[in-house]
């Protein structure tokens, strides 16, 4: 592949961003050579990100409107210090079009797609348009907004009832309503229209066929300044709650290679189409007779990016970073097309949330932290212990990934990693981490978009009971003998014995007990800080 596009090389990125995702990038930097310097807002001012970064520059008050999200100041700041480049992460500036142009107006290289690319992807209709255009199979239905309940109405019976209203200027499930006969249809496209007037200041709305449980199947691509795209193959990320993800894996339980070379071929054709360069997703619905649909292109680096990483061996930042500077994709894509991935990844996201008390926030001081180590295992983790969790911003602290040569040993890593970690003083999503595997359902990959509320709503995932599983002894041991090592360091330390606050809920991961661990916990630990 010969090089046309400019070459500039980076020497020092700003991360516009906070939490796991800034200490993501900021590892990429170091990993490269590359200086990395963060910006942060007050109550982030002591947060892991400005402690791992080699410069750090406060940006204004707790309110992202007035620190995360001032993009001016943000550029500004990239160019005082030198910056060559800006990571912006994921939320915040990262799908912001008039961002990513005025940092191309300030010189400095915005680490993500073209702006025209980003604009294009956030309107649904044009998006909607382009792929059709492209031969980028889309959810059957209209091109164009409607122009009055008539043409709604003409429209619906012509896709197919059930069908769904989703606004034009949309995404993320905002004005979206599912319709299945015609007598819902007027209140329905009133409602819509003003829930999209509402929503995006427009109320232009348009119609789909309905998809019936689908998967939410996504594609990660790269492309590089040369127009050159490939796809690094699926995400699993149907497992979700009111469309915020919680469990992702790769490779998807149901994509074999076939049907992965189709998803990945109308990928790159999407990416292709609007001239996209750097790390972009793809996003489809899979219906259960195989055919996928597009949904939307997500033009930022994802959450759930790491188990793309851990089974295709590529590291995704250093592929953004080389492609904003001009270069052609580095290896693997300087021999390869394409990779089939290897083994088995799966993220849990762990929220500061009560998963048993719908889904409460649970902010607070993270008192005591212990990362899962060993074969296959990977955190992400935006905060230290003694770190706070606030209610400022999102509630996701750490992600936690394993690997396994099969989706059983992934799962069976996965269950010792969340038995290990412990996380206290706020509550987590762990405890549902651990229900979730000891589900027939979850464990054979039988997974949909509504699955994880259907299951919530029908006590289906209770809190692992714990006198009633098994635990190796030897484990159960060692936990003992650590906690009470700890309580041992704490009271040496004259700080508190390890008690909670009066009336703070356990936190953490619930673990299997047995008659023995019960035992060796109340000898050991003393009704300490285990739970
Ligand atoms: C759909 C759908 C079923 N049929 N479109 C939700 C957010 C937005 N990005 C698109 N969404 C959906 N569009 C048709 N024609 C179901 C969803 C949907 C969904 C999609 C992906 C991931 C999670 C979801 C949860 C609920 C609904």
């Amino acid at each position: 592949m010969t090089s046309t596009a400019k070459e500039r090389s980076i020497r020092k990125i700003l991360v516009a961003n906070r939490g796991e995702i800034a200490v993501r990038v900021l590892r990429g930097c170091a990993d490269l050579g590359i200086r990395g310097a963060v910006v942060y807002s007050e109550p982030d001012r002591a947060a892991l990100p400005v402690v791992l970064a080699d410069e750090a520059y406060p940006i204004g008050p707790a309110a992202s409107r007035e620190s995360y999200l001032r993009g001016d100041a943000i550029i500004d700041l990239a160019v005082r210090i030198g910056a060559d480049a800006i990571h912006p992460g994921y939320g915040f500036l990262s799908e912001n079009a008039e961002f990513a142009a005025a940092c191309r107006d300030a010189g400095v290289l915005f680490i993500g797609p073209p702006p025209e690319a980003i604009a294009i992807m956030g309107s649904k209709v044009e998006s909607r348009r382009r792929m059709m255009d492209a031969g980028v199979p889309v959810v059957p239905g209209g091109r164009d907004p409607l122009a009055d309940l008539d043409a709604a109405a003409a429209a619906a019976e012509a896709i197919g009832y059930p069908v769904m209203l989703k606004a034009a200027a949309g995404g993320g499930g905002k004005g979206m309503r599912r319709i299945d006969g015609p007598d819902d249809l007027p209140g329905s496209y009133r409602a819509a229209r003003s829930e999209a007037a509402a929503s995006f200041g427009d109320d232009a709305v348009y119609l789909e066929k309905y998809i019936v449980e689908p998967r939410h199947v996504e594609i990660q691509v790269l492309g590089d300044a040369n127009g050159r795209v490939v796809s690094l193959g699926e995400r699993e990320c149907s497992l979700q709650r009111r469309h915020q993800k919680v469990v992702e894996e790769a490779p998807s339980p149901v994509v074999g290679p076939e049907l992965r070379r189709r998803m990945g071929e109308a990928a790159i054709r999407a990416a292709e189409a609007v001239g996209y360069t750097n790390a972009g997703t793809v996003e489809f619905l899979l219906d259960a007779s195989g055919e996928f649909y597009f949904l939307e292109m997500n033009t930022r680096l994802q959450v759930e990016h790491p188990v793309t990483e851990l089974v295709t061996g590529v590291d995704l930042v250093e592929q953004q970073i080389r492609v904003a500077e001009g270069k052609p994709l580095g290896p693997p894509f300087d021999e390869h097309d394409w990779i089939e991935p290897r083994g088995h990844a799966i993220e849990v996201r762990v929220y500061a949330e009560s998963p048993y008390r719908g889904f409460t926030p649970s902010p607070g001081r993270i008192d005591l932290l212990r990362l899962p180590e060993g074969p296959g295992v990977r955190n992400d983790c935006g905060v230290a212990e003694g770190g706070e969790v606030t209610i400022h911003y999102d509630p996701m602290v750490s992600k936690l990934i394993v690997w396994g040569r099969d989706r059983t040993q992934a799962m069976a890593r996965l269950d010792r990693a969340l038995v290990e970690l412990r996380m206290e003083g706020i509550e987590t999503t762990v405890p549902l981490f651990r229900a979730l595997l000891r589900d027939e359902d979850f464990r054979a990959g039988r997974l949909d978009i509504a699955m994880l509320d259907r299951k919530l709503a029908a006590g289906e995932l209770p809190p692992p009971d714990p006198a009633a599983e098994g635990e190796p002894p030897d484990l159960a041991l060692i936990a003992a003998a650590l906690a009470h090592h700890e309580r041992a360091l704490r009271r040496a330390a004259g700080t508190a014995d390890g008690e909670r606050e009066p009336g703070q809920a356990p936190a953490g991961g619930t673990r299997r007990r047995t008659a023995w661990s019960w035992a060796g916990r109340r000898e050991a630990v003393g009704g300490g800080s285990w739970s």
